[in-house]
């Protein structure tokens, strides 16, 4: 008999989240290789509810489907109770539950989902063991460790921690092969340990209690190695680990690993690292760089000492500082820091030392740094939601269903969920004017311009390239020319070879040229008969001396000798690169 274990994780698509939205959650991956390896066929799927309700009825009605695991996260727990009851009515299928949120589930939860049981934390000893005591249920299943089901009263009954899986060198390759929609992408997620040794009160993290536990070296290095070989896609390996800074000694075997991969294929990578280990080390970032870490994610949290304090982060904004300038000192090409806004005791006064703070920050690292806030949210199991009061904070809304990651939840002594929204709000605007004024007053340099339109993979989500470069005219396909190597700065080329270099203009004349006046014009810049004809002749398939040859003739009679035509045609082309309006191509 085929054991086919359905495994979905159900999301509505909302648009901040729709570059990730059909990621396919680590925990399944993980679950699904190991099921496999112990005689399962899962199926593993990221998808929207229609799409979910259309795969259930086909496997529940083509084959034997042995249960259907439902991946549950704050987000998505309406999509789990709507489903849940439908599958267990409809097709008699056992419905499983897991995933972050487990741990918040009470009785009215699973009773509205109709599941015969959720794994609470870690899922691959307790769902294995579940599934052996199905089809029929075998009652001993309700013995199971790490499980919450209802008794026959309704009430909730927890069997207590489950099983985990010690040695995480045990748990197979993540099961990309098991997911049929899953289209593989550049980046490719790894984890290279479990838990983490940090209480952050805000953080689901810190709230498992698990004792952090790594993969060994080699098994990391392995996993890297199979990847890279098997899916040529795959150039950008990103560790998604809390814990991946966590020992000096593991981060210098791994970047050394890495470095001798990268002998083989070429590919850059991110991690997630903590302030205090970075700033503990400040050798790690060295390590790092040369083996190919081209970003960096870092949670800063708050600019105020006093609610890192309450927060138990374990860092102060001065390290942070530090950190940064450290990062960029190294070479790290992009970071991503989180900063946390309705914290514990925020005040209007902090929300003001945040945006002070992010612009020190940006200032340091004009063009790398990005720095992206997001509220306090009441995931289960975290001390701020346990506790509120404990911080100043108030939960107004546990379940969500007022917001998709777009509105605060909670409020603080100091500050309502609106004024913590326009907080946010007035942290971002006045962090994109910093950015906006360091990039008109030419403090980003060309190079990091350059890298942002070089690196696709983490492209998406990088604020400069979204809201500053964006706005400037010809600005984006002039980099994106650049980044591809297909055109170069005049500044670069060898002066004497200039002149066998073909200028290609990025602009269209037919859409960027405004011609109604009866003369050209690109914006406000009203072209002379000379810049025009420069631009016509400038289309990448003229060598700049064939461009002044050609342009040449109808000007002659106004100068006094060649060379003086070929000065001024230069100046004007120069202008034209200011503008972005123009790059010189090899061929
Ligand atoms: C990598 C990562 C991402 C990546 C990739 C997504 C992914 N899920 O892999 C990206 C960047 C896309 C991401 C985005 C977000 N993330 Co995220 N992410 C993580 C991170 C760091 C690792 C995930 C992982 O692989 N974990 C390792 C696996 C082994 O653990 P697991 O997922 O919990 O799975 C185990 C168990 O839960 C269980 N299990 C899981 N599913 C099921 C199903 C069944 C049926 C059963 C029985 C068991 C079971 O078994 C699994 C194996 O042991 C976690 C933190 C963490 N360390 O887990 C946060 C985390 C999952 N993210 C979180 C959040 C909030 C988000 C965002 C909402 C952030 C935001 N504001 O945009 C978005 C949501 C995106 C979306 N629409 O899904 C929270 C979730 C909190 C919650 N209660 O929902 C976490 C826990 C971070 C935190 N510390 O608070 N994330
Ligand atoms: S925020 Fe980071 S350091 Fe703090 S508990 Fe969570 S994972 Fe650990």
């Amino acid at each position: 008999m085929t054991k086919t274990v359905l495994l979905l994780n159900v999301h509505r698509i909302i648009p901040s989240s729709m570059e990730i939205a059909w990621e396919i959650p680590g925990g399944l991956l993980s679950l699904g290789s190991w099921l496999e390896t112990h005689g399962y066929a899962p199926e593993i799927y990221s998808c929207e509810p229609i799409r979910a309700m259309a795969l259930i009825r086909e496997k529940a009605e083509g084959s034997h489907l042995l249960a259907v695991g439902l991946y549950c996260d704050f987000e998505n727990q309406v999509e789990v109770q709507e489903l849940g009851p439908w599958i267990a009515g409809q097709f008699a299928v056992p419905v499983l539950l897991g995933g972050p949120q487990a741990v918040g589930f009470d009785a009215r939860f699973l009773k509205r989902t109709g599941c015969l049981a959720a794994v609470v934390g870690e899922g691959e000893v307790p769902l294995l063991r579940l599934l052996q005591c199905l089809p029929s249920p075998d009652p001993d299943w309700r013995k199971i460790p790490g499980l919450l089901y209802l008794g026959e009263d309704g009430s909730l009954i927890s069997t207590g921690p489950g099983e985990i899986v010690e040695d995480l060198d045990l748990i197979p390759l993540p099961a990309y092969h098991l997911c049929p929609d899953y289209i593989l992408q550049p980046r490719y997620n790894i984890m290279t340990g479990r838990g983490c040794p940090y209480r952050c009160a805000f953080c689901q993290e810190g709230a498992a209690k698990y004792r952090a536990r790594f993969r060994s070296v080699p098994s990391i290095l392995q996993e890297i190695e199979t990847v890279l070989g098997r899916y040529p896609v795959v150039d950008y390996i990103a560790f998604t680990d809390d814990t991946f800074t966590l020992s000096l000694e593991r981060v210098r075997e791994i970047c050394a690993g890495l470095a001798r991969l990268r002998t083989r294929k070429n590919f850059r990578w991110y991690c997630e690292a903590h302030v205090e280990r970075l700033d503990r080390w400040p050798e790690m970032l060295d390590l790092m760089v040369p083996s190919g870490l081209v970003r960096l994610q870092i949670g800063i949290e708050s600019a105020s000492r006093k609610v890192l304090d309450a927060c138990r982060k374990k860092i102060t904004p001065a390290m942070v500082l530090r950190v940064v300038r450290n990062a960029v000192k190294a070479g790290v090409r992009q970071i991503f820091a989180c900063i946390l806004t309705g914290a514990p005791f925020e005040s209007g006064k902090i929300t003001g030392q945040n945006c002070r703070f992010v612009e020190k920050l940006i200032r340091t690292a004009p063009g790398i740094i990005e720095i992206s806030p997001s509220p306090v949210m009441p995931y289960p199991g975290t001390e701020i939601t346990r506790t509120p009061e404990k911080f100043g904070l108030k939960v107004l809304d546990p379940s969500g269903g007022t917001a998709i990651s777009d509105f605060p939840l909670t409020e603080s002594t100091g500050l309502d969920r609106e004024a913590i929204a326009q907080g946010q709000k007035y942290l971002v605007d006045s962090m994109v004017e910093v950015m906006w004024k360091l990039f008109r007053e030419g403090k980003v340099p060309h190079e990091r311009i350059a890298y942002a339109f070089r690196e696709r993979v983490e492209r998406q989500s990088f604020i400069w390239r979204r809201v500053v470069y964006d706005r400037v005219p010809f600005l984006s396909p002039y980099y994106s020319l650049i980044a591809r190597r297909a055109v170069r700065r005049s500044r670069e080329i060898p002066r004497g070879e200039l002149p066998g270099w073909r200028p290609q203009r990025i602009l269209e004349l037919w859409h960027d040229v405004d011609f109604s006046e009866g003369y050209p014009a690109i914006g406000r810049y009203v072209l002379s008969p000379l810049e025009f004809d420069l631009l016509l002749h400038s289309t990448g398939k003229l060598t700049l001396q064939a461009v002044l040859d050609a342009v040449y003739p109808k000007f002659a009679g106004l100068y006094r000798r060649r060379r003086e035509f070929d000065r001024t045609c230069m100046k004007k082309m120069r202008l034209f690169e200011e503008k972005y309006w123009l790059a010189y191509a090899p061929l």
